[in-house]
């Protein structure tokens, strides 16, 4: 049987309750990292992401974001909106060759370590006004992933800046373990389904301004979000998502693994590129 290249999103509730997981911070160990400067790890260590990080040229980016443009054409033309496109790397050559980029693999390895396996690929399109919001929350409660090792890089495709709804964190709350969280409100228009409320107690957004071709780095426990896009400027950004080969992935996750780094881990899978572009 071929293995599948569509996922839920958002897994269920009650799915996600069954599965014992352990939600704490692990803190990256490495002390020589080869691409990171030491006070960058040190940063994730205490604040639970880092940016900006040059990825992409000018012109590169140009070109990913006319390959966007066309990939979303498509998309709408089926009747699917500008959030649609997740688990893309399954499907996609062009956002797996991305999700496997040896310049971005070798950040997070700085981070993770010598065994690395990339995950998700899923494109955070905000258009103009569409009136979208993605409520205060934190990965990992989410992902039937165990433990909570995992890191996003979100490239940006467009410049993200406060304007056009960048995303935002809350510096430090990654240590604090799986907060509680509230089913979130219709009127919220959220495009994820979980609020933690009332983050003011935890701190001053900080905002992840960004050029296209530039990407920030947050781990799967930090508070993050962003507001509606109210500008007349798209905002999109492909969240690139990693882990350890030594996390257990349930409901079938493990399908959705390429390895990036080390052995191929029994647990993942390892899904070789996609023929469409
Ligand atoms: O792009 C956004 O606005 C939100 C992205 C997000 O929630 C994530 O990277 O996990």
């Amino acid at each position: 049987m071929n293995a599948p290249n569509t996922f839920q999103t958002i897994p269920g509730q009650d799915d996600l309750q069954q599965i014992p997981r352990d939600l704490s911070f692990h803190p990256s160990g490495t002390t020589d990292p080869k691409v990171l400067t030491r006070a960058q790890v040190e940063h994730y260590n205490q604040h639970g992401y880092i940016k900006p990080l040059d990825i992409f040229t000018a012109s590169e980016a140009d070109g990913l974001r006319r390959y966007f443009d066309d990939l979303l054409q498509k998309y709408v033309a089926e009747g699917k909106d500008s959030y649609s496109i997740s688990s893309a790397h399954l499907r996609h050559g062009r956002v797996w060759d991305v999700l496997t980029n040896p310049k971005i693999v070798a950040v997070v390895s700085d981070l993770l370590g010598p065994s690395v396996v990339a995950w998700g690929s899923h494109f955070f399109c905000k258009m103009p006004k569409d009136g979208k919001t993605v409520s205060w929350h934190q990965d990992a409660s989410y992902w039937p992933l165990t433990p909570s090792k995992a890191v996003t890089v979100w490239l940006a495709i467009d410049d993200a800046d406060r304007g056009n709804a960048s995303m935002k964190y809350i510096p430090g709350t990654q240590v604090l373990g799986h907060l509680t969280y509230k089913l979130s409100e219709t009127d919220e228009s959220n495009i994820l389904n979980q609020t933690v409320p009332e983050v003011e107690r935890y701190g001053a957004p900080v905002y992840v301004e960004l050029k296209a071709g530039q990407a920030s780095l947050h781990s799967d426990l930090l508070l993050h979000g962003s507001e509606v896009n109210t500008s007349d400027r798209r905002r999109c950004g492909l969240t690139l998502r990693y882990t350890t080969g030594d996390v257990q992935a349930h409901m079938g996750w493990h399908e959705k693994g390429v390895v990036v780094s080390g052995p191929p881990p029994a647990n993942w899978g390892n899904r070789p590129r996609p023929t469409e572009e």
